[in-house]
């Protein structure tokens, strides 16, 4: 089954929100952002801007008619601000006019005094400062302090990582109008509607039901339009309210660069134990987070860096602690992996760490610290199906782990100013949102007179293929073709209260709700199947669109059992409810079960370093990955080639430039490089797993958005490997994004 999407996006067809055919009198919106990351706001000087033919209005602040605030965990952050700003490109004011180029004129043409204040760009200057967005928290299992003593290794050294931006090909934006009386419609490019919905209306002062959000499908997301595509709704929204008129914002690309969040850089510091046969006894790490000017979804993030942080492995002394600071940067934010990458970097850091000084391979700790069956995380709950020895022996064997080993060190023996490495990554990553209200979701499905179904849910399509997995739920549990299935746009006056789709758990959540929804529909079918035929409910069924009786195929068909069914008044419409059952977490003691079911994988990358220039090339990239039973492996594949480049992107050529005071300098791709055909790696073989998956996930089809992108990590360790084959003083460096200049001073320090 491939993408329902698929013809559409090569032949141009498919819809985004810029293609949406506008109504006659639509408006334009450009934001004027602040030149300055921490300053307080002087003088606003429109005369100029609003001299251009062509602007209708100039909007601040004071134009809005409910609350200027739109913090979603936290209420720190404005619309548009008001004395002061807090990072380079917060909006201050909204140009209305008549078309995009004059909205953006006039906005350049707004004239801001300033009376600047010292910025604040880097987190443990933040955290020395005070400057802390939510206090810290530390998960902690068994006693590190008296661990210590039973290690005979201890090893310590401090790790920092680098933001990434997240380049969705469609940038933030929205178009609002109003309906009648107060009744505004929106389009949006969001990850969660109900999130805008919520924005709109406090910033509006009406109810929610006064906003309908309608999402077709995002270009792109990957978190970035979970939180943030809100305050540029709400920018949309209060113009139409101020001017009456219809009116899109659109970003460009550089505004969306500068004014939008991150990937969230962290610093830390680690200390790892280890006895005599390469168990890690003991592991702490401080990490300090850059959150930016304000907190966005920064503690939820935050929460997952402690769960992750001891990655693949079982510690029985575990102290990891994080501080959320607060710094002159854009509100960094949600993007694939949300805080897990950088926590498993930390404790990966810390393995490689400990073998160099050790003297043995990495991998070798890796295996001998592997989870196992019931044991416990620091977070109190206990692995369950695990199989991340069987991944791993699974890769070691498949892909033979010997003979690249010995094929790596030949080359090296062979090739002077070319060298090469290799590192092996396991991956374990919990599936459910950390929050647990998070965790449900809703679908409403017609079936119609002439046999067609409609189904609309809370999921987003955003190129992940959820609308296609979607069809195929209902289309296994209807027993009738795909072709039958339509999903609908993702829209807030037909599903409500929905939570964004993120955490990867876009397909289960709304896929379960539309397996009870079309369960529950069947049945009723079913019902009127047996009257009409005279068998038992329990002896029939539905398959290839044709009512079966114990296996055997009668004369009554799909389409003619709908039309009965509707003549006999039976409702042909159902909303299906879907919560995780289990899960649970307590704040005040930081454990629970907070996740329905792990998703695990290895990960083996090797490199090849140009040793004269710095450049490298990632050769191969071997993944055995745990898909469960997956229920559609083409979409899943494509998931995991797409995230594993995005990981490897984020650690070596991905590279964002603050000057001193706060101002992006890598805001165009000509000065951020993103991993582009060419340099993604040669080969990418994947091969899943065999096991059943887990009851908790949709049709045992486990959740595969994110996990796949924390194999990235191993390309780090590659090249660092491949750079001590050069330089035999070089000692391992926790430093990314690993750039080519960075590989060069390495190859020769
Ligand atoms: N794949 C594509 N093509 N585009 C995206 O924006 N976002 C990723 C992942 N895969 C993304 C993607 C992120 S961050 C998440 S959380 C999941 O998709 C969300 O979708 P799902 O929950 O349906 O897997
Ligand atoms: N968003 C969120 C997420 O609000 N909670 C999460 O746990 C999460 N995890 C991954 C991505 N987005
Ligand atoms: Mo993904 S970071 O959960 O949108």
């Amino acid at each position: 089954m491939k993408n329902i999407d698929t013809i559409g996006h090569v032949t141009g067809k498919s819809v985004y929100l810029d293609d949406i055919p506008t109504i006659a009198g639509t408006l334009h919106a450009a934001i004027v952002g602040s030149a300055l990351a921490h300053a307080k706001i002087i003088n606003i000087n429109f005369d100029e801007a609003a001299k251009i033919d062509g602007v209708e209005r100039i909007i601040l602040h004071s134009d809005i008619p409910g609350e200027n605030q739109i913090g979603s965990i936290i209420e720190d952050e404005t619309l548009l601000a008001e004395h002061e700003v807090h990072y380079q490109g917060q909006p201050i004011a909204i140009v209305v006019a008549k078309t995009e180029r004059i909205a953006r004129k006039a906005a350049s043409l707004v004239k801001i005094d300033y009376k600047e204040l010292e910025p604040v760009t880097d987190p443990r200057e933040a955290k020395e400062k005070g400057l802390l967005l939510i206090p810290p928290r530390t998960f902690r299992m068994g006693n590190t302090d008296s661990a210590w003593s039973n290690c005979k290794y201890i090893i310590e050294d401090r790790v920092d990582i680098g933001g990434q931006e997240h380049l969705y090909i469609e940038t933030q934006g929205a178009y609002v109008y109003n309906v009648e009386g107060g009744y505004i419609k929106v389009h949006s490019s969001t990850q969660g509607p109900t999130a805008v919905q919520k924005t709109i209306s406090r910033i509006l002062g009406i109810p929610m039901h006064m906003v309908e959000v309608d999402v077709v499908r995002l270009g792109g997301g990957f978190g970035g339009k979970e939180d943030q595509a809100s305050g540029f709704a709400a920018m949309a929204a209060l113009a139409t309210y101020v001017t009456g008129k219809p009116v899109k914002l659109v970003l460009p690309r550089h505004d969306d660069m500068r004014m939008t969040g991150k990937r969230h850089p962290y610093s830390a510091d680690f200390k790892i134990g280890l006895s005599d046969d390469l168990k890690i006894v003991a592991f702490e790490t401080t990490m300090y987070q850059n959150g930016g000017a304000a907190a966005d979804l920064s503690p939820a993030i935050m929460e997952r860096t402690l769960f992750h942080s001891t990655g693949s492995y079982f510690i029985p002394n575990t102290r990891v602690t994080v501080y959320s600071c607060k710094t002159n940067l854009p509100p960094n934010t949600a993007f694939r992996g949300f805080g897990g990458p950088q926590g498993m970097f930390v404790i990966e850091s810390a393995i490689a760490k400990a073998a160099e000084q050790i003297g043995v391979d990495t991998i070798e700790i890796q295996k001998a610290n592997l989870l196992n069956e019931s044991d416990e995380f620091q977070y109190g709950q206990k692995a369950e199906n695990v199989n991340a020895r069987k991944s791993f022996e699974l890769a070691y064997e498949k892909f033979d782990f010997e003979n690249l080993k010995k094929s790596v060190e030949n080359y090296n023996k062979i090739n002077k100013y070319s060298k090469r490495g290799m590192a092996v990554m396991p991956l374990c990553f919990g599936i459910s949102f950390t929050n647990t209200s998070m965790n449900q979701a809703r679908a409403l499905v017609h079936i119609y007179q002439d046999g067609s179904v409609s189904i609309s849910t809370g999921a987003i399509e955003m190129g992940q293929g959820v609308n296609t997995k979607l069809a195929q739920v209902a289309s296994i549990v209807l027993g009738i073709d795909i072709k039958r299935i339509k999903v609908h746009s993702t829209n807030t006056s037909r599903v409500a209260n929905t939570s964004p789709t993120a955490a990867s758990s876009g397909a289960d959540l709304n896929g379960n709700a539309v397996r009870i929804a079309t369960s529950a529909l069947k049945k009723r079918l079913i019902k009127v199947a047996a009257e009409e035929l005279g068998f038992n409910e329990d002896e029939l069924n539905i398959e290839n669109e044709v009512i079966t009786h114990n296996g055997n195929p009668t004369q009554l068909h799909w389409q003619n059992l709908v039309k009965s069914a509707h003549l006999k008044r039976v409702a042909l419409s159902e909303n299906g409810h879907y919560a995780t059952p289990i899960i649970h977490f307590d704040k005040t003691k930081e454990k629970g079960h907070p996740f329905a079911y792990h998703v695990y994988g290895t990960a083996i990358i090797t490199t090849t370093v140009d040793c004269i220039r710095g450049t490298y090339t990632i050769d191969d990239v071997h993944i055995v990955h745990d898909f469960g039973n997956s229920i559609n492996p083409t979409i899943d594949l494509g998931q995991v080639e797409g995230a594993v480049v995005q990981g490897i992107g984020w650690l070596t050529m991905e590279e964002l430039v603050f000057d001193k005071k706060g101002k992006l300098l890598s805001n165009s791709l000509s000065t951020y490089k993103v991993p582009d055909i060419f340099f993604a790696p040669k080969t990418i073989e994947c091969i899943p797993l065999p096991t059943n998956g887990p009851d908790l996930a949709v049709l045992r089809s486990k959740a595969i958005g994110e996990p796949p992108f924390m194999y990235g990590i191993a390309a780090y360790f590659a090249i660092q490997n491949a750079i001590k084959a050069f330089n035999p003083k070089h000692t391992l460096k926790f430093d990314s994004p690993l750039t080519p200049e960075k590989v060069l001073m390495q190859l020769y320090e």
